[in-house]
């Protein structure tokens, strides 16, 4: 579900300019064991978005637990960069 909606991120993010956020930053996205996933951008830093598909917060340095139980630490707490990604489809 995640790599359909980048997909369509990334398409969409082709005529946008207004935003600095696309999906092109993203390097990879993790599943945590909680459900929520981590976003990991290119400059390193991370952001969450919660198992509702919401973007979330969550403190630099806090450890998370991916679904395949490796520990993840994380990096920074981009909030408004997975924000952006998960509502560009419907903003205008
Ligand atoms: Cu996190």
């Amino acid at each position: 579900m995640l790599k359909k909606m980048l997909a369509i991120v990334a398409l969409s993010s082709l005529g946008v300019s207004a935003y600095a956020v696309d999906a092109s930053q993203v390097q990879k996205s993790i599943e945590l064991k909680d459900g929520s996933t981590v976003y990991i951008f290119k400059d390193g830093k991370m952001g969450m978005e919660d198992k509702y598909g919401r973007a979330t917060y969550m403190e630099s340095g806090h450890v998370m637990e991916t679904k395949d139980g490796k520990k993840i630490i994380m990096n920074g707490n981009e909030i408004w960069r997975v924000d952006e990604l998960l509502h560009k489809d419907h903003r205008g």
